[in-house]
């Protein structure tokens, strides 16, 4: 009986949970947040242009790299999170005790690692895969799973037209043009160009000035 509801609960490809188990453990997680007064975030990511990978490379490849994402996320996540595939290369989070913005942080803690895999192709260079997320808040951006979904969702497309590679929280809004979140300030190019990247892998917007030179 075991093994069949273990079967029946998991993705086969990922060894993730499938979203049946994810809907069911998510309820659980909004009842508790709710008793224990904790906040709970829903995230959903979602791998960029993976339909290219597949094309190029091959499904295999494709489906190597699904693999090792459902391995990176299942260490990287764990405790009372939730950790589940959503359907094709779409992944559902549900992050206990965390509100939009610690989930924002960690899923883009996640994507920092997993964009320094490299899986080997037949004569080709390493590849590299990316992927971009939404988070949203339970109780604040919806009050059950499909609308958290939405919400996520909808942050997600933005996220997508972006370019990918980041993590946006429900909410996010595009600076007016000209203004930024953060001016990151010095003359040391490397470690400025390592600030903004992590700065816009969050969401924000970031100019860098060197500050001169040394008096
Ligand atoms: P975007 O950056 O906008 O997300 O573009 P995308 O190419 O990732 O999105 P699109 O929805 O066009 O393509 C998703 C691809 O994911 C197409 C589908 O073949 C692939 N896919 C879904 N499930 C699997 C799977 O189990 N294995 C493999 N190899 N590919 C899968
Ligand atoms: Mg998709
Ligand atoms: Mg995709």
């Amino acid at each position: 009986m075991r093994l069949y509801r273990e079967l029946a609960e998991t993705d086969p490809l990922t060894g993730l949970a499938n979203r049946r188990k994810f809907t069911a453990d998510f309820d659980r997680l909004r009842r508790m947040a709710t008793r224990y007064h904790q906040p709970l975030s829903f995230a959903l990511l979602d791998l960029d242009k993976f339909k290219r990978v597949n094309d190029t490379y091959g499904h295999a490849v494709g489906d190597v790299v699904l693999q090792r994402l459902g391995g990176l996320l299942s260490r990287h996540f764990r405790g009372e999170d939730l950790v589940a595939r959503w359907g094709g290369e779409e992944v559902a989070l549900g992050l206990y005790g965390m509100s939009r913005v610690d989930g924002v942080a960690q899923v883009a803690s996640a994507l920092e690692t997993w964009r320094e895999e490299t899986f080997s192709t037949p004569g080709q260079p390493p590849l590299r895969v990316t992927f971009s997320g939404g988070v949203a808040r339970y109780g604040e951006d919806g009050d059950d799973l499909r609308s958290l979904y939405r919400a996520a969702d909808e942050v997600l497309y933005r996220a997508k037209a972006l370019g990918g590679n980041r993590i946006l929280p429900v909410g996010w809004q595009q600076n007016t043009v000209g203004t930024v979140d953060v001016v990151v300030v010095g003359n040391d190019e490397k470690l400025s160009e390592l600030l903004s990247e992590a700065l816009a892998t969050r969401g924000l917007r970031c100019l860098k000035v060197s500050d001169g030179p040394a008096p």
